[in-house]
């Protein structure tokens, strides 16, 4: 057997098809046995009575996204690892920027200098604001010979948002690129005359956030998103859904055997709408877009996540403090028509899934593993190297004590942020170490890796986002 640099010995090994008590040899930073009882190892990590399992995989989060009129996301590449660490997560797949007007290879070549920093390991998305020839036709090819295969297309905001005959670029692009795209639905024009309404009415205060955007305007553009797709032939994934009007039209088009699928976030199970109306300017903490429902919906997006419509649950880290130039108040106590959409979530996220999903009995151990790191990693195209604890897997490892509770703080969180959203939030289930690639880049919450010690994971093509071949009267249109 190859010289085992680390056992981990007694615990229970928890991955997407079962648990089972096992020890776990590493070596070069893979699992390298999988065994009743191991020998000795050069390093050994006693685990009774803890459950080992896969690292986080995020496949949501904004980290250092540069801003077109100059700085970037207050959390860095490495506050961003320590969050992560904190929290379970060995894996992030993150964003880079598009800016309307501009090009994507000089917004690569940043956001790779600025992930050259991280711990973490980690994987982008490209962002498409604007998707003219040139863009598609000189650029994006060399984007994805760098291995990124995962297109982000917004349907709202001002300086991002894709009309249909944009959003039919970008699915074609995708298409003859083989890369997987993923989609925030809201109907931007009914947003900004709502937003306009309710300004003109003087309703101004952060709970108007939710107002502007109801749960229709999402099931509207889910709709629309899924059935341009459907046109095209694109498989695409569902970014932050809130609610099951949203989700529904998911189940339908999955149902029809549509390669579509839905991501959800911890917010849409544990925030509300009246969290933003919290006194005082309060609420704006909690805004994010879609916004956080009625606490109803709390069980619709959980029986979603049961039935498997939603199959993965990301942070959508996007983080704001919420005092500072940068911040939620940076145009002071202004409407909230001004105030920066997005929550940080990165470290709570394993922590809140956890609690709520496997604590409260409402998913198993084996569905947590899947909905945090193995589906992420089959959907991003990282499986089988992250997301979970086969042999030749990176050895990233997580042992839980799954009846330890915490009760969430900002200091947990360990980010560059003034606050969490989650504070006072008591969870049962808490990562005590955790490993990167072999390395103990966590014990008890004290983070040790060190910075540019992430590495970049290229995506090569995999069949998970190839087209069904399925088109309306056998014509494919983007092949014509
Ligand atoms: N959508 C995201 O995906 N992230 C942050 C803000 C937003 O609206
Ligand atoms: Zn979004
Ligand atoms: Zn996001």
């Amino acid at each position: 057997m190859t010289q085992l640099e680390t056992a981990i010995r007694g615990g229970t090994v928890v991955t997407a098809e079962g648990m089972i008590r096992a020890d776990v040899g590493i070596a070069g930073g893979r699992v390298v046995a999988l065994a009743e009882s191991l020998p000795d190892a050069a390093r050994v990590i006693e685990a009774d009575g803890l459950w080992v399992m896969p690292g986080g995989v995020d496949s949501h989060c904004h980290i250092e996204e540069a801003q077109p009129g100059g700085g970037a996301n207050e959390e860095s590449f490495v506050t961003a690892s320590r969050a992560a660490f904190a929290g379970g997560t060995t894996s992030v797949v993150c964003f880079i920027p598009q800016w309307k007007g501009g090009g994507l290879l000089e917004r690569l070549a940043d956001v790779e200098a600025r992930a050259a920093h991280a711990m973490l390991d980690h994987a982008f998305h490209q962002i498409i604001t604007d998707p003219t020839d040139a863009v598609l036709e000189r650029e994006l090819p060399q984007v994805v010979a760098k291995g990124i295969r995962s297109l982000k297309a917004f349907l709202t905001y001002d300086s991002m948002h894709l009309d249909d005959g944009q959003f039919l670029k970008v699915l074609v692009a995708a298409k003859r690129h083989g890369c997987l795209v993923t989609v925030h639905c809201e109907n931007y024009a009914a947003i900004n005359w709502r937003i306009e309404a309710l300004l003109a009415a003087g309703m101004t205060a952060p709970k108007y956030h939710a107002w502007a955007r109801p749960p229709v305007v999402e099931r509207e553009a889910t709709h629309r998103a899924i059935a341009l797709a459907e046109v095209v032939d694109q498989p695409i994934q569902i970014f932050h859904v809130s609610c099951v009007e949203a989700a529904d039209e998911i189940a339908r088009a999955q149902a029809r055997g549509v390669k579509v699928w839905g991501e959800t976030c911890p917010q849409y199970f544990t925030l509300t709408a009246g969290d933003m109306d919290r006194p005082g300017f309060e609420g704006a903490k909690f805004m994010c877009s879609p916004a956080p429902r009625e606490a109803e919906e709390h069980a619709r997006v959980w029986e979603m996540i049961r039935r498997g419509v939603l199959d993965i649950v990301s942070s959508d880290h996007c983080a704001f403090s919420f005092e500072g130039t940068a911040g939620k108040r940076q145009n002071g106590d202004a409407s909230f028509a001004v105030i920066p959409n997005g929550i940080p979530g990165l470290t709570a996220r394993l922590p809140l899934v956890f609690s709520e999903g496997v604590a409260k009995g409402r998913i198993s151990p084996e569905h947590f593993v899947r909905l945090t790191a193995t589906n992420p990693a089959k959907l991003m195209g990282l499986w089988p190297r992250k997301g979970g604890i086969h042999i030749g897997a990176d050895a990233d490892i997580a042992l839980w004590d799954p009846t330890r509770r915490t009760r969430l703080t900002n200091a947990l969180m360990q980010h560059a942020i003034d606050y969490t959203p989650y504070e006072g939030i008591e969870v049962t289930g808490w990562p005590l170490r955790l490993l990167r690639r072999g390395e103990v880049v966590m014990a008890d919450g004290e983070v040790s890796a060190e910075p540019g010690s992430g590495r970049y994971l290229p995506r090569a093509p995999y069949p998970m986002v190839a087209p069904r071949g399925v088109v309306p009267f056998g014509f494919d249109a983007a092949n014509a």
